[in-house]
Formats: C-alpha cells, structure tokens, sequence
C-alpha cells in the first residue's frame, strides 16, 4: 500500500525540489529455511541450498492444516539486496508483521529484536548497511513462532493457530536527515484528529515530532495541506520550527474552523487527507512528507440511546474477522485482506471486530474507505501469564497499535483482552487490566474501550464489567449449551443488573459444514440450516433489544485451528463465509436484512446434490424445502418452468416445499424484474424400492444423524437415519423412549468424512433394505466413540443370516475415533431385500454409516 502511496508522491504536486521519504518493499527472492541453523546471521553464509520464497509467506500453509503438531519453532530468513544506499541518508527495516519472536540482524549485526506476532516495527539500519550506487547487503531474520509465555498470546488454549513466518510486507525506508520521528512504537510518527466535530464545523489537530540526525540545526517549515475527497485544499497550515541536531523537536498544527465538513459514517465514508511536509526553509525542499487519513465524525455509546454517531444512533452490526485463508495461512497479500472488507461491507454490515490481534494495514485503509466502524484489540487471550515481562509485553502491544492506527476513522474502540478468565482470575489480571485500560485512554482520549467476556459470572464479580467503556459478551447459547431463547434472557438479565452499562455482542456463532445438510436442524448438528436458524434467530434478538449497541458474528470466516476436532478437523467452521471466502447460504440472509438494496436468493446453493423419496407409489417426485432469502414483500419460485406458488416475505425468508424431479430441476425465482436461479441435482427414490430400475441404486445412511451427509470425494449422499417401513429402508427395533444416538464431534483418525463417523446408532436389532434383486456391495461403516477398553462392546453381525462379524470387538479392532469399513458382496434374491442384524454380546451395537451400492 505505501508503495502506491509513494508513487503517487512522486507524481503529486506537493513533490518539489527533493525527494522526500523513499519507501520500497523487498518482498521478492528471500532465501527460507524451517530450522534454527548456526551463524546464518553471517553475512558470508551459504544459503544457496534453501528454499526461495516471496513475502507474505509463512512456514505453516500446510502443516497446521494437518493437526495439532504443526512446526512451532524458529525459522531462518535471509535476503542479498542490491540497491543504492547513499552516504548522506538514513535507512530503516519496517515490517507489516512477522509471528512472533524476531531477530532482525544486517550484515552479520543484529539490529533489532520484537517480540509480538501482529504488530508492524521498525529498526534503523543506517550505520549498518554498505553504502553504494550497487551496494550489496545481506540481511537475515530469525523468527520463532514457539508458544511463548512472554509474548501474547501465552495460552496455549487461543482457538487460532500461531502461523509463523514474515507474513506481511517488509520495506526498506529511506529518509532525509530531517524526517519525522520514526522510531515511536512502529506509528507514522505524525498523528491526526479532530477536537471539534459537528454539522456545522470542525477542527483538526496535526501534531508530531521531528528528529534531526543531521550535524547542525536547520530551520524547517511545518506545512499542513487538508485536501478534501476530490483533492480540493481545505485548509493550508503553516509553522516554522527550528530543529536542532540530534534531537526530537516536537510540532502542533491546529486547523482552526472548517466550516460544514463532510462527515465520515458507514454509509457516506467521506475521507479528507492530511499531508504533512518538512520544508527546508532555506531551500524549500521538501525533507519528508506524511500522508494521513482523515474522517470528521464524532461518536459516544450509553444505554438510553444506543451507540451514537454524529449525533444519531447507529446499531453496530457486523462480524469478527480471523486473518487466515485456505492454503495460505495468514500470508495474505493485500488484494485478499481487502477482498474480505468489501464482502462484510456488501453484506450490509456498519462494523467489524477486528480480532483477536491487529491486522494488515491494507485492513484499516479499507474499513476508512468504505465506511465499516471497527473494534481492534491485541491479542490477550483466554489466560495472562503473571511476570513483569509479559506484561511489559502486553503495554507494548497495546501502545503499537494505537499508536500505529490512531489516524484511521474508522476505528473506534480499542479492545485490550478477549476471555480473559477462562485461565481463572488472579490479582495480577486485575491490575493488569486497570493499567491497560487506562493506557488506552492515556494513549487515546478520543476513543472508546471495550472487553470481550465469555460466558461466566465471574466477569461482574471481579470488577472487569467495571472498567471498559462497553462490555462485550461473547454468547453461544443454542449452541455450546442453552437454548437460542436463553441468549435474550441473558441480555435481559444483563442489562436488569446493570442499566447504565453499554453492552456490546462482542461474538456470537454456530458452526457448518457445507456437506451436512438438515430439514429437522437441531444444536451442535453443524447443518447449514442451523446455522441459518441461529442466526435469524440471535439477529431478530439483537434487533429487538436497544440497549445492545451493535454485535459482531463469529465468524466472518471458517479459520485455521490445527486443535480443534469438529466436523473439519482443523477448522473452525462458524464462518458465513468459507475459508475460500465463497459466501454460505447464510451470507444471503443477512445480506437480505442488512442492506437496502434489493437481495433475492435462493437458499440452496450449499446443497444442489440432494436425494429424496417420493411420498407415495403414485408420484414419481419427491417433495423437499427450499428457502428462500429477499427482502422484497412477495417472490415466486418457479421449478422447471412451472410456478410452485407466490409467497409473502416474513423476516426476510419464505419457505418452498419443491416438488423435486429426479435429475436436474431448474429452480427461478422472480420478484418484480428481479430473478434468481439455482439448478439442483435430485435424486428421487421410488416409496417402493422394490420398484426401482436404477442399475445405479445407492441407499446410504447417515446412521444415529438427523442429517444428509455429502460425502463429496465419493460423491455419496447419505440420508438421515429413520425406522424402517415396508418397501423402505430403515432401523429396527430400536428403543426410541431411550438415547440411542450419539453425537462427538471429535477427529476421526483415517477418513476425510469426519461427520459421518461422527454420529452414530446404538442398540439397533437391525436395518432392513427392500432393494430389487441384484448384486449389491455393502459397506458397514463404524466407529467407536464411546468406549476406551476392549471387551466393552462386543457384538455379532449378520447380512440376510448369515454372520460375517463374530464377537467384533471395534476398539480391539481399531481403537476409538478411528473409521473402519466393512466391506461386502451379496445376492439379492426372491425379492428377500437386504435385512443387517446386529446381536450384542457385551455392551450395546454401534453403527454409523451403511451404504449399499447395486452393482
Ligand atoms: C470464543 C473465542 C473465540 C473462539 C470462539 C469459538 O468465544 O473468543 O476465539 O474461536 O469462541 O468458536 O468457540
């Protein structure tokens, strides 16, 4: 981003005689190695045998994907730049961001050590670097990603992985002698805002430091130019100062009124620019030059009026946002950081938490131009380490970021930890807490604080609800536990103890699984649809409430989590949108409630593979629901040309029973000139299966599930188990009145159809088939999830009487969590169908999966 910045100076009028800062990035043609490796700081070592890469890179694309075990450890960065490197000017090495122990050492010298994977930092290498037209310096950067209990995050428990490497863009600076101060916590060192905004008029106060490394004193001028959106000048400050060597000298600018400024907000994010020059006054040459954002907009939060905005009330109402992606990690280049701004904007959100760390500032440019309010918080998660060096840690993360992002409107509220007492409560926290609260306000008098809380009492009873201007709760009822009409109960209760608090849903989520698919959805199941459920449900409750100033989704994204055992191992899948960024149904919905421009959807694009049986032995069609997502009054949903019916729009959703025909059913929707179209593949089942000519015929079960599973490698859909009926498929004897299905969503060791196994039947006396004849393959798909011992579950099993698993033992077979299929060949004759018994010896019979394939 600063390199198009710097093109553009140099083709801008403020460009005179001199040219001012030079930034540049090295990006390109590092040399990596994923070990510690003695001396590669040498500027002589031989690093030909390394491996060549391009920044943002980081050395756990693959591996944290793969489980817990991903590399944490130190890996070895070494560049050879060519470049010109004059005599009389200064250099420095400024880093976006590198996880999250870095030594960065120049021609065999460390200059410089940070300590935090998520912030940007800065070390001058002037007197280190070979001077030169050509000049050749080797520089070489050590980075560990180790879990490290001085650096936050320190808990091991932080649901997110620790991606290392040089994961965002690297610069070489160059400066005059004179220049602003560049060694202040990684900022521009120039700082902007706005002391008065109102209709009417508006101030700016611009004020900094400049640092003369030169040998004598200089008299400078302090130019300000306030451009508006379309580069008009709105305001020309100028000052003179007289730097002397070696010192800072430090510099206000104050505006003075700017009548009827345009005002920054969500749906017009007006943006002035402040540039803000050194000029030599002796020469006029321009000695440095600072380029700002700047957006007048003024804002408070309380109870009775919400969260307020330049004096109206705005409900805050976005998402969180992790900054990984698939395949990538969190190496993302700057067009994919922007790419996610622009589709939580286009789904209608006014604000995004920006968590659990800062990000790109490529994040922050975005969210400034195209009007999101963002909460940003260091990355104190879930436990705090007590040593002084931890929490010397924690006031350095937090003074970087302010410092680093004070000038972007857009932000609004500094956030300091995020469930801070999962790791328990201690004085230390405590004190820590009060300290940094007041940092952010010594820091930053302009902006608010918030926390983030999870769900546990203790939050209000240590004081913690106390101290932050707004209190955010991070809520999972209806779906780690509770009910979705508890998370308003919550509220209610909430905001009954303490009324004059602002409250704030700093997350809420449910996870999904796009190969999972339900017409019953129920909690925890990781269907589509229940998210769909949670999340109409938890909006119309937000809404509802005024005392909630705004909450946020978690999460914008599906995110890399190498520990976490769902149903995508590795992932956590709460995400509206996937980890390609490809929107979930969900997306639509929201987009149709948020936005004002007109959003017809309909709702199945994650499931355009279905299967279904027809309701009777005289239809040849199978009747499923499909949803519909608008906010336009009335739709109409065509099914291959023939119109199903019009319907009203109730809370942005209609619900279409749809006669599916077997094969491909084309599905438009229409609303006045508007028209949506979405083509599902369906498979229909006859009611009689004995009837079926398909020389194709697959019955699979989803056994112990309420839910379809796709199984999109095999490209199978298993259906939700039922009993069994005549000419059907299905369970029998099964003791319905007790708990017979299990639900762990735990990794499950040799498959990538996790869900499947996930689930399970118990204390079934058999699943009957009433398949044509034929030749079938039977696949018995099982695994133990209960059990940890042999000899705990034992039982026989028998296809059409005859046994072919005697006193199978899975755990002895194959220990818990792990997949194992049975596979067999069986004639099917006299129209006997296919009948599986299962006798238990010991404990109860366990199945997950059956799946008969006509040969
Ligand atoms: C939370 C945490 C977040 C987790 C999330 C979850 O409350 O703040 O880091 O990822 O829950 O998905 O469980």
């Amino acid at each position: 981003m600063k390199k198009a910045i710097f093109i553009m100076l140099l083709l801008s009028p403020f460009m005179t005689i001199n040219a001012q800062r030079k930034l540049e990035t090295i990006n390109e043609y590092w040399r990596f190695e994923r070990s510690d490796v003695n001396s590669a700081q040498d500027a002589a070592f031989n690093d030909q045998n390394w491996d060549i890469v391009n920044l943002p890179h980081t050395w756990n694309a693959d591996d944290a994907m793969k489980g817990i075990n991903y590399y944490q450890g130190i890996g070895w960065y070494r560049k050879k730049m060519i470049s010109k490197i004059s005599q009389d000017k200064k250099y420095c090495l400024y880093f976006e961001g590198a996880l999250q122990d870095v030594y960065v050492f120049v021609n065999g010298k460390q200059v410089g050590r940070h300590q935090g994977g998520y912030s940007g930092f800065r070390f001058d290498v002037t007197s280190y670097l070979n001077k030169g037209n050509k000049a050749v310096n080797q520089i070489a950067v050590k980075v560990d990603n180790t879990l490290n209990p001085s650096i936050a995050p320190s808990a091991f428990s932080a649901d997110f992985n620790f991606w290392g490497g040089i994961y965002r863009d690297v610069y070489l600076e160059e400066y005059n002698q004179v220049h602003f101060r560049n060694d202040n916590y990684g900022s521009k060192g120039v700082f902007v805002e706005t002391p008065e905004v109102s209709n009417e008029s508006a101030s700016v106060k611009i004020w900094g430091e400049i640092k003369n490394e030169g040998l004598n004193a200089l008299s400078v001028k302090i130019k300000n130019i306030i451009v508006d959106a379309e580069g008009k000048i709105v305001k020309e400050l100028i000052s003179k100062l007289k730097v002397e060597s070696g010192k800072n000298t430090p510099f206000t600018a104050l505006s003075g009124k700017i009548t009827t400024p345009k005002l920054w907000s969500p749906d017009s994010p007006y943006l002035y620019r402040v540039k803000t020059q050194i000029i030599e006054e002796k020469t006029g040459a321009i000695l440095d030059l600072i380029d700002n954002p700047l957006g007048f907009r003024w804002f408070s939060a309380d109870t009775k009026q919400g969260f307020m905005l330049n004096g109206k009330p705005i409900k805050l109402i976005g998402a969180c946002r992790h900054q990984d992606y698939e395949g990538l990690g969190n190496a993302l280049s700057n067009d994919l950081n922007r790419y996610d701004i622009k589709l939580i904007k286009e789904m209608g959100a006014n604000y995004i938490r920006i968590s659990h760390y800062p990000q790109d500032p490529s994040v922050l440019e975005e969210c400034d131009k195209l009007g999101l309010i963002a909460w940003e918080e260091i990355p104190i998660v879930n436990a705090i380490t007590p040593t002084k060096e931890f929490f010397e840690n924690c006031r350095i993360n937090l003074t970087e970021m302010i410092r680093q992002h004070y000038n972007h409107p857009s932000v609004m509220l500094w956030g300091y930890s995020n469930e801070i007492l999962i790791g328990g409560y201690s004085d230390a926290l405590g004190e820590l807490h009060k300290e940094l609260e007041a940092l952010c306000h010594k820091e930053d008098p302009n902006r608010l604080t918030g926390l983030a809380f999870h769900a546990s009492p203790l939050y209000n009873k240590k004081g913690l609800g106390d101290l932050p201007n707004i209190v955010g709760w991070n809520r999972y009822e209806g779906w780690y536990r509770a009910t979705l009409a508890d998370f308003g109960k919550f509220l209610d209760e909430e905001n009954t103890k303490y009324p004059n608090r602002p409250l704030i849903v700093s997350e809420y989520g449910s996870g999904s699984d796009t190969r999972l698919h339900s017409l019953s959805p129920e909690s925890y199941d990781f269907s589509m649809e229940y998210q769909q459920l949670f999340h109409a449900s938890y909006l119309k409750q937000i809404l509802e409430r005024p005392f909630v100033i705004g909450s946020s989704i978690w999460n914008f994204i599906d995110f890399g989590v190498s520990k976490r055992g769902e149903s995508m191992p590795g992932i956590n899948n709460k995400g509206i949108v996937r980890y390609n960024r490809k929107p979930k149904d969900i997306y639509y919905f929201l987009q149709a409630a948020l936005t004002k421009k007109p959003v017809l959807y309909i709702a199945s694009r994650d499931w355009v593979d279905r299967i279904g049986t027809s309701a009777s032995i005289n239809e040849n069609f199978a009747k499923q629901q499909v949803k519909i997502f608008s906010n336009l009054p009335e739709v109409e949903l065509l099914v291959n040309g023939k119109s199903v019916g019009k319907q009203k729009v109730v809370d942005f959703t209609a619900v279409y029973e749809v006669p599916f025909e077997d094969g491909k059913n084309i599905l438009e929707l229409i609303s006045g000139n508007q028209k949506d179209v979405c083509i599902v593949n369906f498979k229909v089942l006859p009611y009689d299966l004995r009837s079926s000519k398909d020389k194709e015929l697959v019955v699979a079960v989803n056994a112990g599930s309420k839910c379809f599973f796709t199984d999109p490698d095999n490209r199978v859909i298993y259906q939700p188990d039922q009993a069994y009926r005549e000419g059907g498929w299905g369970h029998i004897g099964v003791d319905l009145t007790k708990k017979t299905t299990l639900n762990m969503p735990h990794n499950v060791k040799a498959t990538t159809i996790d869900p499947l196994f996930q689930t399970a039947r118990l204390g079934m006396e058999a699943y009957k088939f009433d398949v044509p004849d034929g030749r079938y393959e039977i696949d018995l798909q099982f695994c133990e999830l209960q059990e940890s011992e042999a000899g705990k579950r034992v039982f026989n099993v028998s296809i059409n009487n005859e046994e072919v698993l005697s006193t199978f033992d899975l755990f002895e077979l194959s220990s818990s969590l792990t997949a194992s299929i049975k596979t067999y060949t069986i004639e099917v004759k006299n129209g006997k169908g296919i009948r599986v018994d299962f006798k238990a010896i010991t404990g109860q019979p366990i199945i997950s999966g059956i799946k008969l394939t006509r040969l």
